[in-house]
């Protein structure tokens, strides 16, 4: 009912409507017309209250439900069905419980706020209210399990497109999932699947995007190598306009991806947009730390490294954390 109320609102641009329309329209009474608005007020919309003519809507806020994200949304099947919560401990965690089930392709699970946001390796993902953008997209790819991890590339590049034509801000992507932008992450990617034999049951995409955080959110430690959209551009961005921009490069590539489950069409793209190619990196895995130099990604999605001896070595994306020589990138 709240969500049909403002429609009525917004269907009259901008013109006050009176609760009694409203109520004769929708088959409720005014008491409840008139819970629902403050409702939608105590959610940051901004409705004017005309003692003769009625309720005015003045101003949207800058979350992430369907009734908002929509007008901004080209896209034909990604986010066509929004799951839009205003907290949760790991928008990934939810999406994964849900994909167990029936579910919709391209269902997005997006959240105001993580309490237990998940990074790789059950690291933790800072996910302030109202300042970023945190999303899991829901999808059930007809290619081969074993290219599914290839989906994480195909995350980042349309990330990372989203990034430059919505904020005008250089992005680069750091290998395998993160977006970086004056050296610092701005953005980082967990890739989850469950197969069974050679079927992929489902893959969740988490993609969470410091949009507006500012240095304080993230803690000290943390906002050494962390920085946000509105950090490194000076200004803050609509999370709508650039969620919405997400999903529509996402699908864009995810068709591509999906005819074959190969990387090959947009790896040179990928490529060029690497903040890690042409430099000396340290790769730390569990089991050992090697330096080299980043020289390609294979048609794998995986990391070619020419190290010190002058032999190569491939790096699957996994257990794999990259850092510059001297610093995070
Ligand atoms: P990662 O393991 O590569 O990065 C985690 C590390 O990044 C942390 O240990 C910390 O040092 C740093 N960090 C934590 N929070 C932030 C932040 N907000 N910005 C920059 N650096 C940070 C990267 O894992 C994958 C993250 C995916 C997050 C999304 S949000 C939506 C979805 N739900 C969920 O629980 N996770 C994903």
């Amino acid at each position: 009912m709240k969500n049909r109320i403002l429609e009525e609102l917004r269907a009259n641009s901008g013109q006050p409507v009176s609760g009694e329309e409203i109520s004769r329209r929708l088959g409720v009474s005014r008491t409840a017309v008139w819970k629902h608005i403050s409702k939608l007020r105590s959610e940051g919309y901004s409705i004017e209250s005309h003692t003769n003519s009625g309720y005015k809507l003045v101003g949207s806020p800058d979350i992430l439900s369907s009734s908002e994200l929509e007008p901004y949304l080209h896209t034909e099947f990604i986010g066509r069905n929004i799951i839009y919560l205003d907290s949760i401990d790991s928008t990934n965690t939810y999406a994964k419980k849900k994909a167990e089930g029936l579910f919709r392709e391209g269902t997005v699970v997006v959240a105001d706020e993580q309490t237990g946001g998940r990074g790789r390796l059950g690291r933790h993902w800072v996910s302030t209210k109202g300042k970023g953008i945190w999303m899991t997209l829901m999808l059930k790819p007809d290619i081969l399990p074993s290219d599914a991890p290839k989906l994480s590339i195909v995350a980042a590049l349309a990330v990372t497109n989203a990034i430059r034509s919505c904020c005008r801000l250089d992005a680069e992507i750091k290998w395998p999932n993160d977006i970086v932008a004056g050296g610092k992450k701005l953005c980082g990617i967990l890739t989850e699947m469950s197969a069974e034999e050679d079927e992929i049951k489902y893959v969740i995409i988490g993609i969470g995007i410091n949009a507006n955080m500012d240095n304080d959110d993230f803690g000290q430690e943390v906002s050494s190598i962390a920085t946000s959209v509105r950090i490194e551009s000076g200004m803050p961005v609509s999370r709508k306009a650039l969620a919405a921009s997400v999903l529509f490069e996402f699908e864009q590539i995810y068709r591509v991806f999906t005819r074959d489950g190969s990387i090959k069409a947009f790896l040179e793209d990928y490529k060029s947009k690497s903040a890690v190619l042409g430099k000396e990196v340290r790769l730390i895995s569990k089991k050992e730390e090697i330096t080299g130099l980043a020289v390609d990604i294979s048609e794998e999605g995986h990391l070619v490294v020419r190290l010190a001896d002058g032999s190569y070595r491939e790096i699957m994306s996994g257990e794999v954390s990259i850092r510059g020589m001297h610093g995070y990138i």
